[in-house]
């Protein structure tokens, strides 16, 4: 009997088609931006085939390209026998609607939302990550329902498909209260995840530990720099948001005091705004950090712009009063004289390979001189009954002197406030080692 031959699951990425406009008012050229798109579009299973720009000072309400240039787009894609369009910009329902009639209902026509909401929904692994995501999936296709119905409501007079849509109305109706009563529910539960996260989160907020954010645009390094400082073993992934899920992990500096490295989604240029809403909560360990890391590619010659881009997102999470070093990341790929240019360009900014390990001593120097910076010293006798806070000096603080004498241990240590405070009762007059009189 012949052998059985496996059924191929192989499914052909979708042929899809780039769409940019050129308003005059964007930082970043049209094509900088396509090549992002385009490796979006190659992380969410697609094949960019062909691209197509225009320049245009207001973007057509109706369609947005000119009709001129929907045309065209219906020519290219009929003869590349495309599946989807991409646009490169955030299209507003009916515009996506309208387009979808003008160009062919048989092409999947998209922006550059619903394209990083289905990256999402590709990479969230855990249970809140999914619900999150789902969250913001929910919120752009509601308005779009309407969208996707409107057209065929509409035009009853003619009879025949289409016509019956009135139906398509009651139909709408009910969709909507679906999702609207979806959303709810996950709000709902992402709340209660968010209290059950806010509790940990608080216990580690009380204790005062030395809390480090890796921040920064996708790509950039953030994974493979929190595996280079604490030996975790985060996915790294040549690929855009391989990262959703927050992770935390305890980095000892030189002398003992132990701090933790969060590292969490990136970000990117127009990241939705339904995206950043329900991902608050993950967002929130960087908007709690006692310093920010802005990881970036250093070899990435729109830096710049990526930059501008973190900098909006720590906006909108209310994080942009944490203190920050720029790292520049990925230097093994500099020549000597790109990275000397940068280091003369950037001089408060630290250069390190997250991959190779160079330059991190300097990278852990920082942070151990940050974290001792809000520090006090102190000078205290902690009787033998209470060891725990001896080792609170020890993992939260910097030791300066520490002896064991018969009435309990001598210690000098530069400690964090919130240690400073517990402490309190046992400190002494430095000059004459005696207990101060309780007040
Ligand atoms: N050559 C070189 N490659 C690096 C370095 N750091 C990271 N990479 C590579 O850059 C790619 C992205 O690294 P990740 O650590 O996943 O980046 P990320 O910032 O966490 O990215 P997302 O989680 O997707 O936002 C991977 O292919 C890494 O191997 C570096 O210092 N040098
Ligand atoms: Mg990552």
């Amino acid at each position: 009997m012949p052998a059985e031959r496996p059924i191929s699951t192989y499914i052909p990425p979708e042929k899809c088609i780039l769409v940019g406009v050129d308003t005059g008012l964007e930082e970043r050229s049209v094509e900088s931006s396509l090549d992002e798109l385009a490796r979006l579009a190659n992380t969410a299973g697609a094949d960019p085939i062909a691209r197509l720009t225009q320049r245009l000072d207001h973007p057509n309400s109706k369609t947005f390209l000119g009709s001129g240039k929907v045309l065209e787009l219906k020519e290219l894609a009929d003869s590349l026998k495309a599946d989807v369009i991409i646009f490169d910009v955030e299209l507003t329902p009916s515009q996506q609607a309208n387009l979808e009639i003008a160009v062919g209902r048989s092409y999947k026509i998209i922006d550059r939302t619903a394209l990083i909401l289905d990256i999402f929904g590709l990479h969230a692994t855990t249970h809140e990550g999914k619900i999150q995501v789902q969250m913001a999936q929910l919120q752009y296709l509601y308005p779009r329902l309407r969208g996707m119905w409107a057209h065929l409501a509409k035009d009853k007079t003619r009879g025949g498909i289409g016509s019956r849509f009135g139906q398509g109305e009651s139909q709408l109706e009910v969709d909507r209260r679906l999702i609207r009563k979806r959303i709810s529910v996950l709000r709902d539960e992402l709340a209660h995840l968010e209290t059950t996260r806010s509790t940990q989160q608080k216990s580690r907020y009380e204790s005062d530990t030395f809390r480090v954010s890796l921040a920064g645009y996708t790509n950039a390094g953030k994974s493979t720099l929190l595996n280079q400082l604490t030996g975790a073993d985060v996915y790294v992934q040549d690929q855009l948001f391989a990262t959703l899920d927050p992770t935390s992990r305890v980095l000892e500096l030189p002398g003992g005091r132990q701090i933790i490295v969060s590292d969490t989604v990136g970000f990117v240029q127009k990241l939705p705004t339904t995206l950043v809403e329900a991902f608050k909560s993950t967002l929130s360990e960087v908007a709690h950090a006692h310093l920010i890391l802005k990881v970036v590619d250093a070899t990435d010659e729109n830096r710049e712009h990526e930059l501008k881009a973190v900098d909006e997102t720590l906006d909108a999470i209310h994080a942009h009063d944490i203190p920050v070093i720029v790292v520049y990341n990925k230097c093994d790929l500099l020549d000597e004289i790109e990275l000397e240019a940068l280091q003369h360009r950037y001089p408060h900014a630290l250069f390190v390979s997250a991959q190779t390990g160079w330059g991190i001593d300097t990278l852990i120097d920082r942070l151990s001189r940050t974290a001792a910076a809000r520090d006090t010293t102190v000078s205290v006798i902690i009787p033998f009954s209470n060891a725990r806070l001896v080792q609170d000096c020890h993992t939260r603080g910097r030791i300066i002197q520490e002896e064991c004498k018969e009435d309990g241990y001598h210690i000098t240590a530069e400690v964090p406030p919130a240690l400073a405070g517990q402490l309190m009762p046992y400190s002494i007059d430095k000059d004459t080692d005696t207990a101060q009189e309780p007040a």
